[in-house]
């Protein structure tokens, strides 16, 4: 059974998962829009894996007695200025969710909640992959320097390839 609070937070959570997977929803609509068709791809299966993320904690909390809440959406930015930004936020973005997952981590050792503790890793270890892959990306984008062209035309190939997250493929 996990406490109140942890609930809350977990909770709390829930609603950033799906906050992600709505950016990145919005990110792949406007990488198709723009006629990226690898990244497009690429970060509409992001966007999937944000929602298992929401999913597998969903489950979590109802089945250790609490309730969990499906959240209100936000409307993401329809528009990104480049290619480039479009990866500086999601990076960004990533590294929020990490202190947040982080954050939750210490809360449940001050509760004693050694299940939800156990739980938690696995975003741990999710974390540490999508920071290291979005990294990856921000520095093949470096390299390639223009934000239009053949480098980004290979880019956009190249980038169907990249799997998405160990983590997520078992
Ligand atoms: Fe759910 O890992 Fe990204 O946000």
């Amino acid at each position: 059974m996990i406490s109140r609070k942890i609930e809350e937070k977990l909770n709390a959570q829930v609603a950033r998962e799906a906050a992600s997977s709505q950016l990145y929803l919005a990110m792949a609509s406007w990488a198709e829009v723009e006629g990226f068709e690898g990244v497009s791809e690429f970060l509409y299966r992001q966007s999937d894996e944000e929602r298992e993320h929401m999913l597998k904690l969903i489950k979590f909390v109802n089945e250790r007695g609490g309730s969990a809440i499906v959240p209100s959406l936000e409307q993401p930015p329809a528009k990104f200025t480049s290619m480039r930004s479009v990866f500086e936020d999601l990076l960004e973005h990533e590294r929020g969710i990490t202190n947040a997952i982080n954050e939750l981590v210490h809360i449940t050792l001050e509760e004693k909640d050694y299940t939800t503790h156990r739980f938690l890793q696995w975003y741990v270890e999710e974390q540490l992959e999508e920071e290291a892959l979005a990294q990856t990306i921000l520095d093949k984008l470096k390299l390639i320097g223009e934000e239009k062209g053949g480098g980004l035309y290979m880019f956009d190939r190249d980038i169907t390839s990249m799997s998405a997250n160990p983590a997520t493929d078992e």
